[in-house]
């Protein structure tokens, strides 16, 4: 029998994406998925611009882009900000001229409301979550909107199963998943007529800064594995080639669609 595991040849490269310019949103180190999805649609011939969340996280973003080839623009930008928003896509105007895709990796609910019942949720919880994890993509779809009509284009966004279905801790941000699974339907309807797809991916747990230090976060690694079809976790490697093929050319006549890249879990009923 043949092991259960991910072969070599999951990762390769192509000229699929040579020539192409994109804005991946979301990274904060090596570990994120917004890095492995970069590192991905790189490798596949992609010229990429960055976003970083303040200062704090601006080495890390700066030393990572080097590592790729070519010359990576980095702009700072707190998607809580309009003003950032506008500034990022005004530079990026400049600097790339048109963009072919956007990458939207960014969640954020205060720690205190990633615990307890969800009916505890405050409504200052309830609104920065929705506010950073799902009014942000509507606003940066807009700005980019003029750069990506030029040429036709495409979105994605990072979702999670806690959208549709119950995770314990998950809480407030599934409200805010279901609430950017649903933009992404209504941006698809308003974008699509200018070519523009945008579509979501539902990955798997994958230990990132986002889920280190959610209590019990381990045995779920541990109960997902069991129950997936596949017998195992998800590997950023195969969330990015998702993000690949829905922002190449592959993926064209897909779009307002939710991907789940999760080795089968949601398809069982126990
Ligand atoms: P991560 O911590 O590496 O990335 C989250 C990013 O959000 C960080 O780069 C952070 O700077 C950014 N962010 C938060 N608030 C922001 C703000 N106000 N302005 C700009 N950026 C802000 O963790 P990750 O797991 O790579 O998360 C990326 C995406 O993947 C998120 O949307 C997350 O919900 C989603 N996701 C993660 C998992 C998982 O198990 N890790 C599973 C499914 C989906
Ligand atoms: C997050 C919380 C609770 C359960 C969770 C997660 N499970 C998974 C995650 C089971 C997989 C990770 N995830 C999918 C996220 O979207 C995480 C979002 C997030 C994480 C933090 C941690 C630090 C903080 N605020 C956060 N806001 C959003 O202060």
């Amino acid at each position: 029998m043949t092991e259960n595991t991910m072969t070599e040849n999951v990762q390769f490269t192509s000229g699929f994406l040579k020539g192409k310019k994109g804005i991946v949103l979301g990274v904060a180190n090596k570990r994120s998925i917004a890095w492995g999805i970069s590192k991905c649609l790189s490798s596949h011939g992609a010229q990429l611009a960055f976003t970083y969340q303040g200062e704090r996280l601006k080495e890390s973003v700066e030393e990572l882009s080097k590592t790729l080839p070519g010359e990576s623009p980095l702009y700072s930008c707190d998607v809580a900000k309009d003003e950032e928003i506008k500034s990022v896509f005004e530079k990026l105007g400049s600097d790339f001229g048109s963009l072919d895709f956007l990458v939207h990796c960014i969640a954020f609910a205060k720690k205190e409301e990633l615990a307890g019942r969800t009916i505890e949720t405050s409504r200052e919880g309830f609104q920065i979550a929705h506010d950073i994890s799902s009014y942000s993509l509507i606003a940066l779809a807009k700005a980019a909107e003029p750069l990506l009509e030029k040429n036709g284009g495409s979105i994605v966004a990072l979702t999670y199963l806690g959208a549709d279905k119950v995770i314990p801790n998950y809480n407030v941000m599934g409200l805010a998943k279901a609430s950017l699974e649903s933009g992404v339907r209504y941006l698809a309807a308003d974008l699509g007529p200018k070519n523009i797809r945008v579509n979501g991916i539902s990955a798997g747990p994958v230990n990132t800064l986002a889920a280190r230090g959610i209590a019990g976060f381990t045995t779920m690694l541990d109960s997902h594995r069991n129950r997936a079809p596949l017998k195992r976790n998800v590997e950023i490697v195969e969330v990015a080639n998702a993000a690949f093929f829905l922002l190449s050319p592959l993926g064209s006549g897909i779009t307002g669609e939710i991907l789940y890249v999760d080795c089968g879990y949601r398809i069982m009923g126990a």
